[in-house]
């Protein structure tokens, strides 16, 4: 096959001052942060369903995007065909991961055995692909929201028969996955939670995910996959409801059925934001729980209530993403999935390139700026202090649980009053992080 790009060669990180659109100025693969090259803090990946399969339909408008190589089916051949043509963007835009679904890389058949069948085929040309470039999978998952069967739900669909196909492909996806050396599976209930409760059982449909979660972590022991399984939070959209909220639900639902020992969180920041929250809300309650597995790295609009997916941009939500991930030491076996579309608008090809390089180099800077605030250590020392009464002999014997009320009150009435408080300084700290920008 012809090339995809032929007018593109490889990315090349040409430095801040470069003016060149089709150059890295920040994201320099191989430059040590904190002592490991970027590329191992960042480990970006490129999701094949909004690169390879984003149209850019959407409720009010036909497709917009310009495809030479599509021919817009769902035939074997165009399958085989998206392969060869994702293979050479991964190459020439310098990301080494990518994740999928298993509907995105392989078209569903008339039965569930043909899908199966079909999955193969493409499988097997995604391991080939994979050999010849070094590329990985980062994590797969099944598509178990777009079929007409999943509208009530998979995992929590109130018609058994459902639940067990849903079963099914989720055990297929994780063979393949397993084949292809992914090193996580990703669990987004999309139709996991209710438009109404007037015709929802609330708590036999946590029972039942519960159950599914609980085979799927079974089946991962039986075939030996070691990747990580992870949960990804999502508030709503699809659906008015979606059971795991965001990191504090999904932690609690996990806890109450004996899974977190299982499970870990993949976090994406548009759906932090769905929920109300900001992602470095959402990074730091699952860090606390030491369940932050991988990042869905993209960004929302504040003045939307729905899920963009734009490409992350925005310098203080990537700061603050990178103070996370090397607070909590790194990345294992997860990365920065840039599960992120280009807008309708950017058609062109090679928007596909502004677009990850905008996203890499905005990530990059992040990096280097979470490092700088880092060094400086003056926002870590205000911290520490802040809590400095805590490492008296009190604050010790609290924390040991070597103190209780009665004890607490002798002390407090001896005291008569707090004579000790001290400044939050947010403004101090907030021109702390600013200056290292
Ligand atoms: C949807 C979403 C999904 C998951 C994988 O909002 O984020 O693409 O990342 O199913
Ligand atoms: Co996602």
């Amino acid at each position: 096959m012809r090339e995809a790009f032929p007018n593109i060669k490889k990315i090349k990180y040409e430095g801040a001052d470069s003016r060149n659109p089709l150059a890295f100025k920040h994201y320099n693969a191989d430059e040590l942060v904190e002592g490991k090259p970027m590329k191992d803090h960042l480990r970006f990946a490129c999701s094949y369903w909004h690169t390879m399969r984003g149209n850019g339909q959407e409720i009010f408008g036909f497709p917009t995007m310009l495809r030479p190589w599509e021919d817009w089916s769902t035939s074997i051949e165009m399958a085989l065909k998206r392969v060869e043509v994702f293979f050479e963007f991964l190459e020439k835009v310098g990301i080494d991961y990518y994740c999928f679904h298993d509907r995105d890389v392989s078209p569903e058949g008339a039965t569930l055995k043909e899908s199966h069948q079909n999955f193969d085929i493409i499988a097997a040309e995604l391991k080939k692909f994979q050999d010849a470039t070094g590329k990985k999978l980062l994590w797969g998952t099944a598509q178990l929201f777009m079929h007409p069967r999943y509208m009530h739900g998979a995992g929590t669909s109130p018609n058994v028969e459902v639940f067990a196909f849903a079963a099914a492909q989720v055990k297929k996806a994780m063979e393949v996955t397993h084949e292809l050396g992914g090193e996580g599976y990703v669990f987004w209930g999309g139709r996991e939670g209710y438009q109404s409760l007037l015709n929802t059982d609330l708590k036999r449909e946590l029972d039942h995910l519960a159950q599914f979660l609980k085979m799927a972590a079974d089946y991962k022991r039986e075939i030996g996959f070691t990747g990580q399984l992870m949960i990804e939070p999502k508030a709503k959209e699809p659906m008015k409801h979606q059971y795991d909220t965001d990191a504090a639900t999904t932690l609690n639902f996990l806890r109450q059925y004996d899974l977190l020992k299982d499970y870990s969180l993949n976090l994406e920041t548009n759906h932090a934001q769905l929920a109300g929250h900001t992602m470095q809300h959402d990074m730091e309650v699952a860090i606390a729980a030491d369940a932050l597995g991988s990042i869905d790295a993209n960004m929302g609009d504040w003045q939307l209530g729905w899920d963009t997916d734009q490409f992350p941009t925005d310098l203080y939500i990537t700061t603050h993403t990178m103070l996370g991930v090397l607070k909590m030491g790194g990345f294992t076996q997860g990365g920065l999935n840039f599960d992120s579309k280009v807008r309708r608008e950017s058609f062109e090809p090679e928007d596909l390139f502004h677009a990850h390089i905008a996203g890499m180099d905005t990530f990059a800077r992040g990096l280097k700026i979470a490092a700088k605030i880092r060094k400086d250590g003056r926002i870590a020392e205000f911290v520490k202090d802040r809590y400095s009464s805590w490492d008296g002999e009190l604050g010790e014997k609290i924390e040991r649980g070597e103190m209780n009320f009665r004890e607490l009150e002798e002390i407090a009435l001896e005291m008569g009053e707090v004579h000790t408080y001290k400044s939050g300084r947010q403004e101090y700290l907030e021109t702390i992080f600013n200056e290292s920008i």
